[in-house]
């Protein structure tokens, strides 16, 4: 698989692909961001999991041109959805931590901001919790990050080690609450009240909160009413290709 992978990273990048997932206002409905999904289609294999191939990439290094693949094209994308959805759209891009420990990664983010003529404020980079916890290196990274102007957002959280004391420390503007705690703010009172708790003590944190994998319309109602504002999930939209994105795309108009 990692043989295939490099292959494809050389010679036949079309088995690359990024779908795109919409991130939603769900006060008026608009689309106000992207999240950018690798897939890839192995020629003989099909369809192998975002997750198997990240794995594999990080194994062996070729996560390094792989996340510079996918950054690419996802800023490329971002150029068209900023003049047709409007110049706030943000592409959400999601970052292995294995390119955060690599201090040269902070250049390849500003080469390609550069070469796409993106602004840095229109891209978020999503780093999972666990990879906040672990090094100096990774924090430098982040830290010139923001200081390149790219959003930070935390992904999953609610999982693993969530803690708001991390989230103090850590030049995050954005945190993804984890579909786990989103499934059942329909549900039972707990789990209401334990959704509500976390998107309190987020909120008092001043960052902009995305709630993923709403599936129903009943939770992205709860959630609004709880003071949530934006949102992700397939009530919301599917991940797509680029050219399905918007529906009116594609069709002349
Ligand atoms: O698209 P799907 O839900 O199957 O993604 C599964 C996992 O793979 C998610 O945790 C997602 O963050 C991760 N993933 C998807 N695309 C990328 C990518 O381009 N880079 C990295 N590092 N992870 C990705
Ligand atoms: O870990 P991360 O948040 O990057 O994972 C994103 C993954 O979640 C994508 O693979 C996407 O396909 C999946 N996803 C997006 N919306 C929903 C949803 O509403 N329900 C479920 N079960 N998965 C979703
Ligand atoms: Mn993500
Ligand atoms: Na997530």
């Amino acid at each position: 698989l990692v043989r295939d992978l490099a292959l494809a990273l050389t010679d036949d990048p079309d088995q690359l692909l990024l779908h795109y997932q919409p991130v939603t206002d769900l006060r008026s409905g608009r689309i106000v961001g992207a999240e950018a999904l690798l897939r890839w289609r192995h020629p003989e294999r099909g369809p192998v999991s975002p997750m198997v191939t990240v794995e594999a990439a990080e194994r062996t290094g070729l996560i390094v041109p792989l996340g510079r693949l996918v950054l690419d094209r996802a800023l490329k994308q971002a150029t068209v959805w900023m003049r047709t959805i409007g110049r706030e759209f943000r592409m959400h891009v999601n970052v292995s931590p294995l390119e955060l420990r690599d201090p040269r990664y902070v250049d390849r983010v500003a080469a390609a901001l550069v070469e796409s003529g993106v602004p840095p404020e229109n891209l978020l980079l999503e780093i999972t919790e666990t990879a906040l916890l672990t090094d100096d290196e990774t924090r430098d990274t982040l830290l010139a990050l923001r200081d390149l102007g790219v959003g930070l957002g935390i992904d999953d959280f609610g999982t693993g080690y969530s803690s708001i004391a991390h989230l103090q420390r850590l030049p995050v503007d954005t945190v993804k609450i984890d579909r786990s705690l989103i499934c059942g703010v329909a549900g039972d009172s707990s789990d209401f009240m334990l959704t509500r708790a976390v998107l309190g003590l987020v909120q008092t944190l001043g960052v902009m909160i995305v709630a993923e994998g709403i599936e129903h319309a009943v939770e992205a109602a709860h959630l609004r009413s709880m003071g949530c504002i934006y949102g992700q999930g397939y009530h919301l939209g599917r991940p797509v290709p680029a050219e399905a994105f918007l529906p009116s795309e594609g069709k002349g108009t």
